[in-house]
C-alpha cells in the first residue's frame, strides 16, 4: 500500500504557483511541498513577496519568491529564466494569480473587461508559453490551471471573469491537446467558493450582525453546506501534479462541495 502512494509524490520536482503568498496558491503550495515538491512562487510587490517567504518558512517550507506581474510577457520569461538557473527547470505549472471584477456588465469599461481578461487569461497562456519548451526537453510536465465555477457558470457582475475562466478552461483543454504527446499534461481545477480575501466581500457580516445574503445563498447551494477551505484544493492539486496522473489530460476537476451537481435547497 504505501510503495503505491509514492505515485503521488512530488519529490524532486519543481513547482511554480503564480500569485501564491497567500489564498488558494499558498494552501496549494503548502500541499504540494508536504509532498516533496520544491516551492517557488511570484507575486506583484516585494512586500507580498517577503511575507510570503515567512509565511512559507512558519510551515517549515523554504520557498523561493519573485516579484513578477504575470501579465508582462518580458517579466514572466526572464522571472522563469531566473528560476531555471537559480532553482530548477519548472516540473509543475499552477497558473493560480487571479483578480475579479464585480461590475454590471453595462456599466464595465472595456478596460475594466480586458484588465480581468489580461490576469486571468492572458497571462496562464504567457507563464504556460514560458515554462513548455524546457518541458519537452526533460520530457515530462505538468500544468494546471486554477478556473472556478464561472468557468461554467455565469452570475450577475461577473461577465469579464466568467469570460476569462470559460476561456481558460478551453485553454486548458487546447494545451492538453496539443502538447500531450510530450509527456505534458494539462488540466484545470475548478473550485466552488472558497473562504479566501477574493471573496470576503460576499461574506461580509451585515450592520444588523446578520450573515452577507450571498453567503447565505452559497451555503443553500452547496450540498456540502458549507464555503470551501483553501486547504480543500490541495489534495486534487498534488493528485493532478503526480504520476497518478498521466494519463488524466484536458480535465476540469471541480472542488466545489457539490454546486455543480445540486438544483438548490427548496427555501424555506
Ligand atoms: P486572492 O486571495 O485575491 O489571491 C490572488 C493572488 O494572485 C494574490 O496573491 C495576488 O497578488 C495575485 N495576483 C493578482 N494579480 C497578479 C498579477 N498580475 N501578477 C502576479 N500575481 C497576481 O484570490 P484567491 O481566492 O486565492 O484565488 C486564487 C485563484 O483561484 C484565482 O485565479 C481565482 O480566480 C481562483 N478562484 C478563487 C475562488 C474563490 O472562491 N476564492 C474560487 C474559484 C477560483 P496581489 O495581492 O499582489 O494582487
Ligand atoms: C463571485 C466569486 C466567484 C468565486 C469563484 C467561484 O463573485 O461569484 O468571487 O467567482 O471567486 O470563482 O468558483
Ligand atoms: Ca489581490
Amino acid at each position: 500500500m504505501a510503495d503505491y502512494l509514492n505515485n503521488f509524490s512530488l519529490e524532486g520536482k519543481v513547482a511554480l504557483v503564480t500569485g501564491a503568498s497567500y489564498g488558494i496558491g499558498f494552501a496549494i503550495a503548502k500541499a504540494m511541498a508536504g509532498a516533496g515538491a520544491t516551492i517557488v512562487f511570484n507575486d506583484i510587490k516585494q512586500e507580498l513577496v517577503d511575507k510570503g517567504i515567512a509565511a512559507y518558512k512558519e510551515e517549515g517550507i523554504k520557498a523561493h519568491g519573485y516579484v513578477c506581474d504575470v501579465t508582462d510577457e518580458a517579466a514572466v520569461n526572464a522571472m522563469v529564466a531566473q528560476i531555471e538557473a537559480e532553482v530548477g527547470v519548472v516540473d509543475i505549472l499552477v497558473n493560480n494569480a487571479g483578480i475579479i471584477k464585480r461590475i454590471p456588465m453595462c456599466e464595465m469599461s472595456a478596460a475594466e473587461f480586458r484588465q480581468v481578461i489580461d490576469v486571468d487569461l492572458n497571462a496562464p497562456f504567457i507563464v504556460s508559453k514560458a515554462v513548455i519548451p524546457s518541458m519537452i526537453k526533460k520530457g515530462h510536465g505538468k500544468i494546471i490551471n486554477i478556473c472556478s465555477m464561472m468557468s461554467e457558470l455565469g452570475r450577475e457582475t461577473v461577465s469579464a471573469y466568467a469570460a476569462a475562466k470559460g476561456g481558460l478552461k478551453m485553454l486548458t483543454k487546447n494545451i492538453a491537446s496539443e502538447y500531450g504527446e510530450y509527456n505534458i499534461q494539462c488540466n484545470g481545477i475548478g473550485p466552488g467558493y472558497i473562504a479566501t480575501p477574493q471573496t470576503a466581500p460576499l461574506r461580509e457580516i451585515q450592520p444588523d450582525g446578520s450573515r452577507h445574503p450571498f453567503d447565505q445563498f452559497i451555503v443553500s447551494k452547496t450540498p456540502a453546506g458549507r464555503w470551501g477551505e483553501a486547504e480543500d484544493l490541495g489534495g486534487p492539486a498534488v493528485f493532478l501534479a503526480s504520476d497518478a496522473s498521466n494519463f488524466v489530460n484536458g480535465l476540469v476537476l471541480y472542488v466545489d462541495g457539490g454546486i455543480l451537481a445540486y438544483i438548490g435547497k427548496q427555501p424555506k
